[in-house]
């Protein structure tokens, strides 16, 4: 086969491209180990200071730039890389799952109190739920992260959920994708019916725990007054 005359200009550009996406990536990434050592440290000093952890895992992921070209497009957002840095805010994304309800709002609370996080958003999702029975803790955090050219302030999504919300969530997930994001109405009305069952699993292992635990699983002082939709800026 022979290959088609290549524009040296053409290339060059394309390139430029690819590397300042690699960059604009980048960027997020160390963000989001930011994030991930924060709650690693919390999680271990946690369990050196109350012999108990309560955090059972936690996951990161970046954005595919498949996935924030659709987000591109369905926000309407300008296709250029300040535009998007203003207008999507979960190109970093880390979930930290928890045994206990108590247990995601006290780490929250330890995350967003550390000195060097700004909070943008948060969404409460566990005080008021996502009418398909959506429950999780979002919050929106900046960190610092220091390059060598200096240093940005980059945006990480940290969702905070229980194991069962998370058991519900990546079920639902699955099936929205499967029905193609139209599922049938038995199967939203059973989600719901199981989002509920799942939310009095969590009460009732939660209480179970603070018979054997006592004062150590006392609740936290509540969130920051959230208006009725669950959602402020902080
Ligand atoms: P993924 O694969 O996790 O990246 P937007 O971000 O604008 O699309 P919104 O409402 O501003 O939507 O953000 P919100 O409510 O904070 O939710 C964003 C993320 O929360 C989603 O990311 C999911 O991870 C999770 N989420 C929100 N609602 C649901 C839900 O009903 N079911 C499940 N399973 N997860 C949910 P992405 O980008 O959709 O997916």
């Amino acid at each position: 086969m022979t290959s088609l005359p290549v524009d040296g200009d053409l290339l060059a550009h394309v390139r430029g491209l690819r590397d300042e996406m690699t960059r604009f990536l980048a960027e997020y990434r160390f963000g989001m180990r930011e994030i991930e050592t924060k709650m690693s440290i919390l999680r271990e000093d946690f369990e050196h200071a109350h012999a108990y952890n309560p955090v059972e895992h936690v996951t990161c992921r970046l954005k595919s730039p498949d996935s924030i070209a659709e987000k591109v497009v369905r926000k309407g957002i300008d296709p250029d890389l300040d535009a998007i840095r203003r207008g999507i805010t979960d190109i970093a994304g880390v979930r930290v799952t928890c045994s206990f309800v108590t247990d995601v709002y006290r780490l929250f609370e330890l995350l967003v109190g550390q000195d060097d996080i700004t909070v943008r958003e948060v969404k409460d999702y566990i005080a008021h739920p996502k009418p398909n029975g959506y429950k999780s803790l979002h919050v929106i955090v900046e960190v610092p992260v220091f390059l060598s050219t200096g240093t940005v302030h980059v945006p990480v999504e940290v969702q905070f959920r229980t194991i069962a919300m998370d058991f519900w969530a990546s079920l639902e997930h699955k099936i929205y994708y499967k029905y193609d994001k139209q599922v049938p109405a038995r199967l939203t009305d059973s989600l719901r019916e199981a989002a509920v069952t799942a939310a009095e699993l969590d009460a009732r292992m939660e209480g179970l725990h603070r018979e054997i635990h006592g004062d150590a699983a006392a609740p936290v002082a509540p969130l920051r007054a959230l208006p009725d939709g669950g959602a402020t800026d902080a």
